[in-house]
């Protein structure tokens, strides 16, 4: 089988599955959200992480059946998790740009919260600034819709690449997921500790909710206290983990 033949097999043949890690509150410590990862258990080659044929998904088309997959497996989760009683708390779902520029994406959205009772606002999509880039005209118009179901959207990996500051000044993101490679240098460097400071700054005048991905230490998490960061990510509180694994979290901190 080729590369895509497999792929396709994977998609409708039960070999994907999604790993979950939480997002939580800086102040409090508490998780807040939970953003979903696709993994791919290779039926030969085990397991082939999302780097290895995410682009290859995205070139083939096949990451519109990929990721209306990842979403409705998102939302059934998030309400499992719900129903068992557990404070409610966001689901953050990847998009990219093929999914994005789909005109059928909002719909498929709608119908996923539908399909799994899912309140709109329980669901946040994270898009790269590359995302919304390649079409300004038909992005905006894609948010719109979204935004009008009620869905949060997110910047994501911002700081990273060449990331600039028009993206944040032409769509309507609620926000601001920082980039690891920035986290990764705090405290000690002091270019590291400039740009996150304004970048919080910067996210708190745009009324934007920030947060730091890749936290790693605990030195990273003082840093951000006092710089007000308000949600961070990263291995300091967890790896992507099952969702039997994210159901433990969320219980063990009621
Ligand atoms: O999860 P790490 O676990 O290795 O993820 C690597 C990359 O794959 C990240 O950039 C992440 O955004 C991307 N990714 C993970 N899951 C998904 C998904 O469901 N859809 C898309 N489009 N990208 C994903
Ligand atoms: O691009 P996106 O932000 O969606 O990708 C998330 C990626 O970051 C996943 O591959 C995830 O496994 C990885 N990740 C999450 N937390 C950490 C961390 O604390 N350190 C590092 N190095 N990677 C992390
Ligand atoms: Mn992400
Ligand atoms: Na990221």
């Amino acid at each position: 089988l080729g590369e895509h033949e497999e792929l396709h097999l994977a998609i409708t043949g039960d070999q994907l599955f999604l790993e979950y890690q939480p997002q939580v509150d800086v102040a409090t410590g508490r998780i807040t959200g939970i953003e979903a990862l696709v993994r791919w258990n290779h039926p030969a080659k085990g397991r082939v992480p999302p780097i290895n044929f995410i682009p290859l998904a995205e070139e083939t088309g096949l990451i519109v059946p990929l990721g209306l997959w990842v979403l409705n497996e998102a939302c059934r989760r998030a309400r499992a998790w719900q129903d068992t009683g557990v404070a409610p708390l966001t689901i953050a779902v990847n998009v990219s740009a093929k999914q994005f520029a789909d005109p059928d994406f909002a719909s498929h959205v709608a119908e996923a919260l539908e399909r799994h009772g899912l309140q709109s606002h329980w669901l946040e999509l994270e898009v790269t600034e590359s995302v919304v880039m390649q079409d300004a005209e038909r992005a905006l118009a894609m948010m719109a819709s979204l935004r009008a179901l009620g869905v949060r959207l997110s910047i994501d990996d911002f700081g990273s690449g060449y990331s600039s500051l028009a993206a944040l000044k032409t769509f309507p993101f609620d926000r601001l997921k920082m980039d690891r490679s920035l986290v990764e240098a705090l405290p000690g460097d002091k270019t590291a500790v400039a740009i996150v400071s304004a970048v919080i700054s910067l996210a708190q005048t745009l009324k934007l909710s920030v947060l730091a991905e890749g936290v790693e230490t605990d030195a990273q998490m003082d840093f951000l206290r006092h710089a007000r960061c308000e949600e961070a990510q990263g291995y300091r509180f967890s790896r992507p983990v099952s969702p039997e694994e994210i159901l433990r979290l969320l219980q063990t901190q009621l």
